[in-house]
């Protein structure tokens, strides 16, 4: 570990986002952003670059999703802590770790003669063995890319055998599976490696379900031979914050897709899961939590370019609230999916 001293905030005299304990959440101008860091004492944990590679070398992980911003300026989402930072690399993982939480990535090739599944298969294995390894072993967050995501490939859709991957990874390594998985994002880039991004801790956060939707690891056989391991909303809470993920909040009421081509109305389908996750949340503690807007973002992944203003319109007329939305150019994992919004609300 290096010096204990207490750093300052990362942008102490401005608009500052997400903040806990250990870890913040902001969202800076790619072009600002290596000033930024080094005008700071805040440690860089990830950064996450949509669609764009940085043109600066950073000592944490970096991961550039070929998933285009396609409204307002670019943002780079950056992790910082407040505590020192130890970092871990090798030729495809990188993970950098604060004593409380660890934020990693790993980045696999395709090739000809190995299966989407195994990939997912082995990334996930990897995965695992370094959380364990490294006393991190609480999955809190995951998101996962990859290209050609809704292609079939001998037979199967290329989202399922992930999914095949994922859960066999899961169920054999991931202690109190299925209860015990994080909530997660897979979505379909243009281009790229399998790209995993996940976030862990050295303490168990809590898991819920949504009221609305049925659990994605209890999904029929109809969506595929395994089913999604994720969970549609993770809570770390404590005396003092809370930082609530949300996701998985698409178009879908119990395990069926509603409103297949309607953009709009698939828009207010997802704010009605979203406003029930909340709700939920709220109802267990914190009451303050649906009075905290400003402290909310919001990752809207829309499939086709042409539907972006009718999305746009469909959240800015909703009760939505919200300090940041980064509208994301990206497939679903469902054919008939053309939007998906995931959400991280942050309370202290
Ligand atoms: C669904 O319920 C929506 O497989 O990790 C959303 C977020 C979805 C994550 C995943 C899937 C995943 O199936 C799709």
């Amino acid at each position: 570990m290096k010096s204990a001293r207490i750093p300052q905030s990362l942008f102490a005299n401005r608009e500052v986002s997400e903040t806990s304990a250990h870890l913040r959440v902001d969202y800076v101008e790619n072009r600002e952003l290596q000033s930024r860091l080094s005008a700071s004492s805040a440690q860089p944990m990830a950064i996450v670059s949509f669609g764009q590679t940085l043109p600066h070398h950073f000592s944490c992980p970096v991961i550039t999703p070929d998933l285009p911003q396609i409204a307002g300026p670019h943002l780079a989402e950056v992790w910082t802590s407040d505590q020192p930072v130890h970092m871990k690399t090798d030729a495809r993982l990188s993970m950098a770790m604060n004593g409380d939480c660890l934020i990693g990535s790993i980045s696999l090739d395709e090739q000809p003669d190995i299966s989407l599944e195994a990939l997912t298969y082995r990334g996930y294995r990897e995965i695992l063995h370094h959380l364990q390894d490294s006393g991190y072993p609480y999955l809190w967050r995951i998101w996962n890319y990859f290209p050609h995501i809704n292609e079939d490939q001998d037979g199967l859709e290329r989202y399922r055998r992930f999914c095949v991957g994922r859960h066999q990874a899961l169920a054999e390594a991931l202690a109190g599976f299925p209860f015990s998985l994080p909530a997660a994002t897979a979505v379909g880039t243009k281009s790229g490696p399998l790209q995993i991004m996940f976030l862990a801790g050295t303490r168990p956060a809590e898991h819920l379900g949504n009221p609305r939707q049925l659990n994605a690891y209890e999904y029929p056989s109809e969506y595929g031979p395994r089913s999604p391991s994720f969970a549609r909303a993770t809570w770390l809470r404590s005396e003092q914050e809370s930082l609530l993920f949300i996701a998985g909040t698409a178009s879908i009421v119990g395990h069926r897709t509603r409103h297949a081509g309607q953009p709009d109305m698939q828009t207010g389908e997802s704010i009605l899961n979203l406003l029930a996750v909340l709700e939920h949340a709220g109802s267990m503690a914190r009451p303050d939590l649906l009075d905290m807007p400003d402290r909310a973002m919001y990752k809207v992944y829309v499939r086709d370019l042409g539907s972006l203003f009718t999305i746009r319109s469909a959240i800015e007329q909703s009760p939505l609230s919200y300090r940041h939305l980064l509208f994301l150019q990206g497939d679903l994992c469902r054919k008939e999916l053309l939007v998906e919004i995931e959400g991280l609300i942050i309370s202290d």
